[in-house]
Parts: structure tokens; sequence; C-alpha cells
């Protein structure tokens, strides 16, 4: 595997969650991989759970790692091609993703969604740039249209919980007060869809994600009926992609709670996290043993160690 941007990349993804089960039973066991080998992570955006759980990956492997936090330490970079260089941004991407790829063996990168241009960001301007002009492997630690790492840990974390071979798996909008990225919900169902889980999304009527990445997938619009006998409840807010990047319902009766949770079959709560208590979920909820998303947030660690395994094995 040279890249890796969503699961399309992955060889094999049944083979991919085995390597991750026996990565998290045998976490060191491939030191000598990584010896004398860097990632340099790069964020254009926040991070606790990624920016930790890939550095630990990388740790285990044998690797060093190098971290640049773009809008805190670096130079603030263009990324348009042929601007005159007269404003605030020193640097050009077409130098900088060189240089750096000249620094180490693979680069991490978090560049989330600009919600400028719906167009930059569905052809994942930023990370393609990394791909274009880096020499060296990329991994994408949230995009604009995806979070392929997190989807990863996701399937494993339900491969773990399910207590029967086909679950019934939902994934739920519910509000928020700021405007979010499609990218964990595109990713999600994009990932899910490669499993033979039954899959079900519940959102209002205007926050259809974009036609590729929903396929055929059942989408109900009533929260309470698709609820009904799930096994996994994936909580999560996106703003609108039709209205691009707009906020179109702040409705609290689409809050998970302990009601809401009584109507399925003893479901699982999951969120990729941070989460927004009392806006997407009740504290009650996040606060049972049905939540989680501890457990969740802890596979990232093997999820990201199996994908950098697989890319340092070529
Ligand atoms: C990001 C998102 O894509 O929704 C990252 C999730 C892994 N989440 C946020 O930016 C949350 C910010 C907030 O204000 O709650």
């Amino acid at each position: 595997m040279r890249h890796f941007t969503s699961v399309y990349d992955l060889p094999n993804l049944p083979d991919a969650i085995k390597a991750a089960q026996e990565i998290k039973s045998n976490p060191y066991g491939f030191q000598h991989l990584g010896k004398n080998k860097t990632m340099v992570l790069i964020f254009f955006n926040s991070s606790l759970r990624t920016r930790l759980s890939t550095q630990k990956a990388a740790m285990n492997l044998g690797m060093n790692t190098m971290i640049l936090n773009v809008n805190q330490d670096g130079w603030r970079m263009e990324s348009e091609l042929g601007v005159v260089m007269d404003g605030d941004k020193p640097e050009h991407m077409l130098e900088a993703i060189p240089v750096i790829g000249r620094f180490c063996d693979m680069i991490g990168v978090r560049a989330f969604a600009g919600f400028e241009n719906k167009d930059d960001d569905y052809s994942e301007k930023i990370l393609n740039q990394f791909i274009k002009y880096a020499g060296v492997p990329i991994i994408s630690m949230e995009a604009a249209t995806r979070h392929p790492l997190q989807s990863f840990a996701d399937h494993m974390t339900i491969e773990e919980y399910k207590t029967k071979p086909r679950p019934k798996v939902v994934l739920s909008w519910a509000p928020h007060p700021k405007v979010l990225p499609q990218a964990v919900p595109n990713s999600f169902v994009e990932w899910m869809r490669q499993t033979d889980y039954e899959l079900v999304v519940t959102h209002p009527k205007g926050y259809e994600l974009e036609k590729s990445f929903i396929g055929n997938v059942k989408v109900e619009y009533d929260q309470n009926k698709a609820f009904e006998g799930a096994d996994f409840i994936y909580a999560k807010n996106w703003s609108s992609y039709a209205e691009y990047g707009e906020i179109l319902s702040m409705d609290k009766s689409w809050t998970i709670t302990t009601e809401k949770m009584g109507l399925t079959n003893d479901a699982k709560f999951m969120h990729c996290l941070p989460v927004r208590r009392n806006m997407i979920v009740s504290d009650e909820v996040l606060d049972s043993p049905s939540s989680i998303v501890v457990d969740e947030a802890e596979n990232r660690v093997y999820s990201a160690q199996t994908i950098l395994k697989l890319i340092l094995e070529g």
C-alpha cells in the first residue's frame, strides 16, 4: 500500500481487521520495521486522539515522529497556484511539501474542509497536493471529505462488540452549535458499505450526504423508527452538503437520550469524539455502560498501526 486516504486503499479489508486485532494483542511485535524511519504529522486543524494515537502507533513500530501544527508553529501556507504572494502567507505548498518529504519516510496530514468552496473541498485539494508533491506515502488524518483512520477504528470496535454476525448499525445526525464537516459520516458510511452489516442513516431533511458516499444505503428520516432494533448507535453532527456548510437545524429532539436508546436492541453508543454533552448525547447515555466511546478511541492506535505497518511493508 502506498497512500492511505480511504477504505479503497486497503488491499483487503477483512485481512486488515484481522491484522489490527493481532497488533492489539502484540503491539510491539514489529519494531524492526520502523527502525530509522521518520513520520511527520502535519496539522492544519486541532487534534487530540488522532495526533496521540498516530504518534503512539508510529512509536510502537519503532519509528520516530515529528509534529508540525502549521497554523501555530509554521509559516502560513498558500495553496493556490499562480497567485501573487503579497498577502499574509509567506510559504507556498509547492516548496513546503517536497521539503517536508525530504525529511521523512511518510507524512500524516490533517486538513479539514475549508467551507469556502465546495469543489475545492470535495476534490481534496490540499490532500492531493501532498500526494502529488511529497514524494513519500501520505496518510489522511482527516481530510475534507473523509476520516478513514477513524472509520477503521469504528469498524474494529463494532467487530469486538457485535453479538450477531450482521448487527444493525445506525448513523444518527445530532444537533451541534457549529458548522462541522461531513468527513466523519461520509467516511463511516463508505467504510460500512464494505461490510455486510445492516446500515441505516437517520437525519433531518436537508442533511443528505453526497451521492457517491451514501450510495443506496437506507435513509430513514424518522429517528425513532431508525433506532428500532439497532445494535449500534453511531452519533455525529454534520453540516448540510446540499446547502453547503449551512446549519439547517439545531433541533434538540435529535439529541440521543436514554429514552431513545430504549428503542434499540440494547445498543452500544459510539462517537468519534470530541463530543458535546447534552447537545449530541445526554450525560446519562455517555456515562452509562452502553457507551463504548473510550474503547473506540483506544482502537485508534491499533488501526493506525495497521496502516503504518502496511505502508512500511510497501
Ligand atoms: C471534527 C469533525 O470532523 O467533526 C473532528 C472529529 C474527529 N470535530 C470538530 O471539529 C468538533 C469541534 C467542536 O466545536 O465541537
